[in-house]
């Protein structure tokens, strides 16, 4: 039987901690999701969709975006721990009526946390709150489509934004393009602005592309794998197994993280018989313990030994980049005491690492959030990918750059148009469909925030995601969204979004079908396709009936939005609703890499979309060669007595949807307002271990306060402390920004702890 939604909201009244584990997986990782997913659904329809998860016939998990291993390769049960979690959160029982929200007022219902939210389970019918209205009160479909449609007629395009989570297929994706762009504006502010934009901003400028350039088949070949600002055991489970495979065919691996990270330490694949006990496969080689912030040091001082040791692959620098020379001349001058200041690491341990890569003949270099989402995040990017050029490590078998993707489809969105930016196939895409399309660019996700905040945004609508929990500075945001006349909301969980309303405000709560779920249209089922964060696109399918009868796809609302505000269109959005087929001929005969779309999707495999760096080493930069490039080492100055804190996620959470209270590999159970700092600054700021503190952020602009917090003493490193979001949200200046790529620099806070 599947266990009743919490009634308490428990917080953090049962907190313990145990101090952290080094291995990752193995039986209590299967174990653990296992009990999560037969919570939510009982025992039957646990082994029914589990087994589903990442098959050729099934649907794509909806956890992380790490590529499968081809068909023949994959095991019977292709998820992981977290991955059975995210598939519990979607297949629950539990289920928000409209009983459900006659009984919770929205003043009730705000109060809440997002765990409480999230395990009340899954929305089941369109839902609207009224000017003036204390409860959200269920509405038919044509009335919500005709409410939203009033709004948005009643501004002017550029004054709605339309917000989009990486979890959309390809298919709601690019109609959702469509959409916004056909109403005229290009405000399409998303999740990847606050996560991966800063890579796909220095990739760009760098090697003309935005994407990684490994296979997976890279990752088990490379000789040396590093592993930078990224938490695999937790965040990408699978891909340890992939770590394992290249280990055990003789690669290196390099962990740079102020943690110690479970997962990088040692692992037991769960997914065999040897991995279920004992201890594990022991995975980094090096781990560097690195300041938070210090990697653009790091790699520049990295850079700097390669050059004067001569380790340079001489034959591609000439034949493919630009900007060696002035690149060599700048890293011969890099001072050795700023090193060691922004990165805390000493020179025996940055030359064992740049031994390694001047030793290895095919070195991938992995990361996310710990690189993105900083100040210098831009210029750190660009500074992996100079080592990586020096090293000649771009197009070749086992070598590359792999910026590890989140949402499960977060790429393949961006890939459909999903941009603030007009996508250089819009032009095609007008003349085609018989439209002018916008030209302005949109807002992103920060700017979308002052938008609303400032009065320039009236209607925000979101297809997906938890924006007012997941965005930064909470009370602003939430104050901003407030402003809106309307905020609309395509969800499949009840969320902290949907309930920060404004008396006077409109609010639409439009619930969809998950991937897990039958799309039954009226061209027959219908699958959808999603693009991996190694550029292979591939189907999903669910097979689940829907949570309820009157769930409509992500497809069947946009495009019931869209006939509502555009009645005039001559775009066949009924065609598409019906028959995806339809949608994916229109993107074949669009976007770059997708002909013969339909015929090449249908294949087990999928298809990977063309890379030309990584295909041919040919680079569509203007010059149509790699860039070297010359970044400023500005060491991240904390006044004394101050902490750099990092916001980061428990292994019992996706995203803002908390699946539980505990964080295994760290050893705390049953709470998360904690906040990890070295005991040795504990000792120096006259802190105890275990009592509770208020963290306080300073900036420009004034202070932020995040009350309540238990000290927990740790082995991260000196100067810096890390804390869980979405809770420290609170903290995170709305412009304290990434320079390039505007990411809220949610790993870079200057806080204190106040005792209370
Ligand atoms: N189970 C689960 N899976 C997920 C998610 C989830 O919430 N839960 N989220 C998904 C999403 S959207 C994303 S983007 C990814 C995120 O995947 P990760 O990037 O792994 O997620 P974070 O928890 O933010 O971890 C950041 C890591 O970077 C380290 N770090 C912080 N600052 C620095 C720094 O300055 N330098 C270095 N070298 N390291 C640093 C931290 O210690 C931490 O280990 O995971 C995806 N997968
Ligand atoms: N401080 C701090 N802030 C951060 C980060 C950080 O590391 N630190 N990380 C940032 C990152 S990397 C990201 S990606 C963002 C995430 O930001 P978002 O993507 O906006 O947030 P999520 O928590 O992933 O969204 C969860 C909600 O998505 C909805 N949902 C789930 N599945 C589906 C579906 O199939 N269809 C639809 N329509 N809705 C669905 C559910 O209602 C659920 O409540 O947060 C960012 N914010
Ligand atoms: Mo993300």
């Amino acid at each position: 039987m599947a266990k009743k939604p919490p009634r308490d909201d428990v917080g953090d009244r049962n907190l313990t901690v145990r101090g952290p584990e080094v291995a990752a997986a193995g039986l209590p990782g299967v174990r653990h999701g296992l009990a999560a997913a037969m919570n939510h659904m009982g025992v039957r329809r646990t082994a029914l969709t589990l087994l589903k998860v990442n098959q050729a016939e099934g649907f794509d998990c909806p956890g992380c975006a790490w590529p499968e291993p081809a068909p023949k390769h994959r095991a019977t049960a292709e998820f992981c721990e977290n991955g059975a979690k995210a598939v519990a959160e979607e297949a629950t029982l539990r289920r928000v009526t409209p009983e459900f929200f006659a009984a919770h007022p929205i003043a009730e219902l705000v109060g809440r946390s997002d765990y409480w939210l999230g395990q009340q389970g899954r929305i089941t019918h369109p839902m609207v709150k009224h000017p003036g209205a204390t409860h959200f009160t269920p509405l038919p479909w044509a009335q919500a489509f005709a409410l939203a449609a009033e709004h948005l007629k009643a501004i002017e395009p550029d004054q709605a934004l339309f917000y989009t989570s990486g979890r959309t297929s390809n298919e709601a994706a690019f109609l959702y393009q469509l959409f916004a762009r056909a109403y005229g504006t290009n405000n399409l502010p998303d999740c990847s602005n606050m996560c991966h934009e800063s890579s796909g901003v220095a990739l760009g400028a760098t090697i003309g592309m935005g994407k990684g350039s490994v296979t997976l088949d890279d990752i088990h070949d490379a000789k040396l794998i590093v592993v930078v600002g990224q938490n695999p055991g937790t965040n990408h489970p699978r891909m340890l197994a992939a770590l394992e495979k290249a280990k055990q065919r003789g690669a290196k691996i390099i962990s740079i993280n102020p943690l110690p990270e479970a997962g990088l330490m040692r692992f037991k694949n769960p997914q065999k018989v040897g991995g279920l006990v004992g201890s594990g496969t022991p995975l980094a080689d090096l781990h560097l313990p690195i300041r938070v912030g210090g990697d653009l040091a790091l790699f520049q001082a990295i850079g700097a030994l390669l050059v004067e040791w001569g380790a340079v692959d001489e034959a591609f620098v000439t034949a493919y980049t630009s900007g060696f020379e002035g690149y060599a001349a700048a890293v011969r001058e890099v001072d050795a005491d700023l090193v060691a200041r922004a990165t805390g690491l000493s020179t025996d341990e940055i030359e064992a690492a740049a031994r390694l890569f001047a030793a290895s003949e095919a070195t991938v270099v992995c990361w996310a959030m710990g690189l993105t989402q900083g100040r210098d995040a831009v210029a750190t990017i660009s500074e992996v990918v100079n080592v990586q050029l020096l090293r000649g490590m771009i197009g070749k078998p086992g070598a590359g750059l792999c910026p590890v993707r989140g949402h499960s489809n977060v790429q393949g969105d961006r890939t459909m148009g999903i941009w603030h930016e007009p996508p250089t196939w819009l032009g095609r895409l007008g003349d085609r469909l018989g439209l002018t399309m916008p030209t302005r660019r949109g807002h992103d996700t920060v700017e979308a925030i002052r938008a609303m905040r400032d009065g320039h945004a009236k209607v925000f609508v979101a297809v997906g995601g938890n924006f007012a929990a997941a965005s930064p500075d909470t009370d602003v945001t939430e104050a901003a969204l407030r402003r809106c006349t309307l905020t609309a909301h395509v969800s499949t969980k009840l969320n902290r979004s949907h309930v920060v309303t404004a008396d006077e405000q409109t609010v639409l709560i439009l619930p969809c079908l998950g991937r897990t779920e039958r799309d039954a249209q009226t061209a027959g089922d219908q699958f959808v396709t999603v693009e991996d964060s190694m550029s292979n696109v591939h189907a999903s399918q669910g097979h689940l009936d829907p949570a309820s009868p009157l769930l409509r796809s992500e497809v069947a609302i946009v495009c019931g939005l869209a006939r509502a505000v555009l009645p005039d269109s001559t775009i066949p959005w009924e065609s598409y609703a019906q028959d995806y087929r339809a949608i994916r001929a229109l993107i074949g005969q669009t976007v770059p890499g997708f002909d013969d779309f339909e015929a090449k999707v249908r294949t087990k495999a999928g298809f990977t979309l063309p890379h030309p760096p990584r295909d041919s080493r040919s680079f569509p930069t203007p010059d149509g060669r790699a860039r070297f490039t010359v970044s400023p080492l500005e060491v991240l100055t904390v006044p004394a007595g101050r902490l750099l804190l990092q916001t980061l996620r428990s292994h019992d959470q996706y995203n803002t949807t908390i699946y539980g209270l505990d964080d295994r590999y760290r050893g705390v159970k049953a709470g998360r307002r904690v906040v990890f700092v070295n005991p040795d600054d504990l000792a120096e700021l006259g802190i105890a271990d275990g009592s509770t503190v208020d963290l306080i952020s300073e900036w420009a602009d004034g202070e932020r306060r995040a009350p309540s917090f238990r000290v927990i003493g740790y082995p991260t490193v000196r100067g810096c402390a890390a804390t869980y979001f979405p809770e420290a949200n609170v903290l995170v200046p709305l412009d304290s920004t990434a320079t390039g790529s505007n990411t809220p620099t949610s790993k870079q806070i200057i806080v204190r702890l106040q005792p209370v």
